[in-house]
């Protein structure tokens, strides 16, 4: 079954993610059903590309598919791993792809999200960033998005409470471009998506990959990099990792105790 649906029309193509029973948290099978569709959008020359849920759902996404989180010491976010795949797909998609966000958006979704180049939202939905709520030790790409979409004051509010943050505060720091009337939602993403698609797809795509880089992490040595990875290796090696996850399925508030 197709975990998300497919439409273009002239030059705007609408990825929808429709694996509503799960919430759409983020599987691999889901990421790669996305991944396909923007890769056929990249054939067809699609010039911009909206990624939204269907109408009317409470939850946008509810983020990495816990499920899928390994339990067995590995590191659960990895270079390869699905949620990283499809962000840097977007990141690298030579259009621009504008997430039309309706509900509560979760976790890694939020990382989703913030990989497009913009978001425009229901007025009315949430952004919780939840690693410190799982006790997932998040990796420093992933971090260094979250910085250069949110800035530091947000970006620490954001992930040091796990609290869903409503989108209007988001729009007041930039990290949302507009939070406009659920009814109103899909008329104004579908006319900004239509300006873009007027406009230079070769210039387009290059600013995209310009700006891409210009924001991309600054110099890290291999000396800090590796320290980053060490203190990440002991946090998923620890108890409390194993503790934020068994909580999540046992819906119990984590009782983390520091090691
Ligand atoms: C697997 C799920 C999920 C889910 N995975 O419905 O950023 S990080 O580092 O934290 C990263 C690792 C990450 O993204 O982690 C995931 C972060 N996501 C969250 O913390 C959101 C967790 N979900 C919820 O808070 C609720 O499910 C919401 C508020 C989204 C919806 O609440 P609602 O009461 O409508 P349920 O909670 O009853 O969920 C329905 C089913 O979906 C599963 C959940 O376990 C439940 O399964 P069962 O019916 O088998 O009990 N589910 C929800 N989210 N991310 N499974």
């Amino acid at each position: 079954m197709a975990l998300v649906e497919m439409k273009t029309v002239d030059g705007v193509g609408t990825i929808t993610l429709n694996n509503v029973k799960k919430h759409n948290s983020l599987s691999k099978e889901l990421i790669d059903h996305i991944c396909g569709a923007l890769n056929e959008m990249k054939t067809q020359g699609i010039r911009v590309v909206i990624l939204r849920a269907p109408a009317g759902v409470k939850v946008f996404s509810a983020g990495h598919d816990v499920r899928e989180l390994p339990m067995n010491g590995r590191d659960p976010l990895t270079y390869n791993d699905p949620l990283r795949l499809v962000v840097r797909t977007i990141e690298l998609f030579p259009a621009p792809v504008i997430a039309m966000v309706e509900g509560s958006v979760w976790g890694g979704a939020c990382e989703l999200v913030m990989s497009c180049d913009l978001i425009i939202s229901a007025e009315d939905s949430t952004f919780a960033i939840t690693p410190a709520k799982l006790g997932v030790p998040y990796n420093i790409s992933g971090v260094q998005n979250f910085l250069n979409t949110a800035g530091i004051p947000v970006c620490k509010e954001m992930l040091f409470t796990a609290n869903p943050i409503p989108v209007k505060r988001l729009v007041d720091h930039g990290l949302v471009s507009h939070a406009v009337p659920k009814d109103q939602l899909e008329s104004f993403t579908l006319s900004i998506a239509q300006d873009i698609a007027k406009n230079s797809p070769l210039v387009i795509s290059l600013l995209k990959e310009e700006l891409r880089i210009l924001s991309a992490a600054h110099n890290l040595s291999p000396e800090t990099f590796e320290r980053i990875q060490a203190m990440r290796r002991q946090i998923y090696d620890s108890h409390d990792y194993q503790e934020g996850i068994k909580s999540f399925f046992e819906k119990r508030p984590a009782k983390f105790i520091g090691k």
